[in-house]
């Protein structure tokens, strides 16, 4: 049987590939599984300083697999999918403690777009495209959606988005500021891959605190940032990253960062 998932640990990184190409790599319930095994690997790997996240195939991720939904005898209940694996696959992106690079391939829909969004960094293919397929089924964006799209694009174009399930191009995605950037499609993985690469070599228990603080940000009053900020601070300022990265500045050498913790 194909696997739904592919893992590749690299030096320092991994990439995690969606693989369910013939259904643009919609989520079933082996899938998310698989996905959120790679995803506490990932975390529990000290080697690990960056995770990539991709597509098999030409799409990114169709959201759900809807040949599963039509299945049962009764309505589902889709409060218990999100429960069970939506909602902790949105939290144990947005919480992993290294940078995860998304770079979408195709079509991102539905629950796929919105996995894309909870990334860190979104790079896409410019053929690519991000469609809130929700309410052409008559659904509510999950996954998220209805908290970053607002707070990335504005309320007035989330709400279009949603409303009209229109696919916003992947450059309009770039301008609007939902994503980090586009690259022409054949250039994409090679540019997702350097990028993971490089990060591998950073500071990473520095990314992970800033990290902290950009997540705890959108709830957050300023006051209440600027404490935050105070506290993880003091934290990336006992790590032998920090040290070593002013030792490096003052004797004019490239930092050798390890990412080993405080
Ligand atoms: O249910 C719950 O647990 C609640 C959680 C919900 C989360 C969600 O994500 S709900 C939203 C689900 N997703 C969608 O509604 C998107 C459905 N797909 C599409 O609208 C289109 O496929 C796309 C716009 C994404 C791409 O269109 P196009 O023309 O490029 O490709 P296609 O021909 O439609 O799809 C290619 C194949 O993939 C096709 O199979 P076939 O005909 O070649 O055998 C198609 O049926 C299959 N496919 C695409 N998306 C899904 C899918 N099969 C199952 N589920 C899908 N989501």
């Amino acid at each position: 049987m194909t696997e739904t998932l592919l893992v590749d640990r690299r030096p320092g990184w991994t990439i995690i590939t969606l693989n369910r190409p013939d259904r643009l790599n919609s989520f079933n319930e082996d899938l998310h599984r698989a996905l959120a095994a790679a995803l506490d690997e990932a975390a529990a790997d000290e080697t690990c300083r960056a995770v990539l996240l991709t597509g098999a195939g030409r799409g990114f991720c169709a959201g759900q697999d809807l040949s599963d939904r039509v299945k049962s005898d009764g309505p589902p209940d889709l409060g218990h999918t999100l429960e069970t694996f939506y909602n902790p696959l949105v939290r144990r992106i947005r919480a992993l403690r290294k940078p995860v690079i998304c770079a979408v391939n195709g079509v991102a829909a539905g629950a796929g777009a919105n996995i894309a969004l909870a990334c860190d960094i979104v790079l896409a293919a410019r053929s690519a495209r991000f469609i809130q397929a929700f309410s052409k089924i008559g659904l509510v964006p999950d996954s998220g959606g209805t908290f970053f799209l607002p707070r990335l694009i504005g309320d007035a174009r989330a709400r279009a988005l949603v409303m009209l399930a229109e696919p916003l191009s992947a450059e309009q995605a770039a301008a609007w500021g939902l994503i980090w950037k586009v690259v022409d499609d054949e250039a994409l993985m090679a540019e997702a891959e350097a990028l993971a690469a490089h990060l591998a070599t950073q500071p990473t228990q520095g990314l992970a605190l800033a990290k902290e603080a950009l997540n705890a940000s959108a709830a957050n009053d300023l006051d209440t940032q600027l404490d935050l900020e105070r506290d993880l601070q003091r934290r990336a300022g006992r790590t032998p990253d920090y040290a070593e990265g002013v030792r490096a500045f003052m004797e004019k050498r490239p930092a050798a960062f390890t990412g080993k913790p405080e």
